[in-house]
């Protein structure tokens, strides 16, 4: 653990140092980061690397897998989202993939090796001061490059495996807290002809709610069939709107495990991908895991019961908790398993 807090603390400053020795970068806020114009695209204009605070909604495993290889083009990905506290009503996402050589405008050669994907993972899973782990809740500051994408801009290495565009997280405050979901009906992002609202007067859209946590209650499920992890399921409310869930890889959401009632509530992070100019519409409520309680789409950390073994969460350890751990045995949680 000390070697590790040492080597952690050795490599985190190096890259800070490496950062920061192009002058220090201005602290944005979230809200100015995300600006954009009447058709999505970005107005933001400010130098190559830059700072931001918020607290950190996710665990990056349970929206995108990090395991080397994962998917044939990206290989591993990982991201977290942070959202902006007090004034500062924005919220933005910071992405890492493994194979950005399968990219068109990146040289083959310009992947992560597994070996290296690994280190990164271990490096920006953990603050370089201490060695901590970052969990959803803590509150801290990213330090980085960034690039406009499909509506919004995300913190990320610009697609460079260099060091010189590694961004670094460091811990400011732990466990300060999830921010509360902004309680929301469907008509306040959804027009009557069930269309996207990307903003309008009095503050009602998605748009000013991309990156956040929100909260829509008393929907239905519309494709029941759909559920499964990483998979798009619908909701719908009396009017007739309805919205996309994009359900994350939490190990919470297996397929065929759907409980929810008739009526339920969702509590997930507004996020944006429109892949097609003009970018005021591709809004889902990301979901990243499930805890089963069947009136509430949302994870909570453990169930009731207090008993460590029960590893499918139904209050009774017995051989389905031991079939789980067969299934899992000897595998290892990349970049927070084995890190130095
Ligand atoms: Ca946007
Ligand atoms: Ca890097
Ligand atoms: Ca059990």
């Amino acid at each position: 653990m000390l070697q590790r807090i040492i080597m952690g603390i050795g490599s985190g400053l190096l890259a800070v140092s490496s950062l920061l020795a192009q002058s220090s970068p201005p602290l944005v806020t979230h809200q100015v980061l995300q600006a954009v114009d009447d058709f999505g695209y970005s107005t933001f204009s400010g130098p190559e690397v830059i700072r931001l605070e918020g607290i950190i909604l996710n665990s990056p495993e349970e929206i995108l897998d990090p395991e080397p290889n994962a998917s044939p083009f990206m290989g591993g990905q990982w991201q977290l989202y942070l959202q902006g506290q007090g004034d500062d009503h924005g919220g933005t996402a910071v992405w890492m993939g493994q194979k950005y050589g399968n990219l068109p405008f990146v040289p083959p050669d310009g992947s992560y090796s597994d070996e290296a994907w690994l280190a990164e993972l271990c490096r920006i899973n953990h603050d370089p001061n201490t060695g901590y782990l970052f969990h959803p809740g803590d509150r801290v500051q990213v330090t980085g490059r960034y690039l406009y994408y499909n509506g919004k801009i995300n913190i990320n290495e610009q697609h460079d495996i260099a060091s010189a565009n590694d961004f670094v997280i460091t811990l400011l405050e732990p466990a300060a807290g999830l921010p509360a979901p902004e309680v929301l009906t469907l008509a306040e992002l959804k027009d009557g002809d069930d269309q996207f609202i990307f903003t309008a007067p009095g503050g009602a859209g998605c748009e000013p709610r991309q990156g956040r946590r929100l909260r829509i209650n008393n929907v239905s499920l519309l494709d029941p069939a759909a559920w499964g992890p990483g998979q798009t399921i619908h909701i719908g409310d009396r009017t007739g709107r309805t919205f996309p869930v994009l359900l994350g890889i939490g190990q919470g959401i297996q397929s065929g495990n759907c409980n929810l009632e008739a009526t339920f509530d969702v509590i997930g992070i507004l996020d944006q991908e429109d892949n097609s100019a003009p970018y005021t519409g591709g809004y889902r409520l990301w979901v990243p895991n499930y805890d089963g309680n069947g009136l509430a789409l949302t994870a909570r950390g453990h169930r009731r019961g207090n008993l460590a073994g029960d590893i499918q969460a139904d209050g009774r350890v017995d051989l389905r908790d031991l079939a789980a751990l067969a299934r899992q045995w000897l595998r290892a949680a990349p970049g927070i398993a084995g890190c130095p």
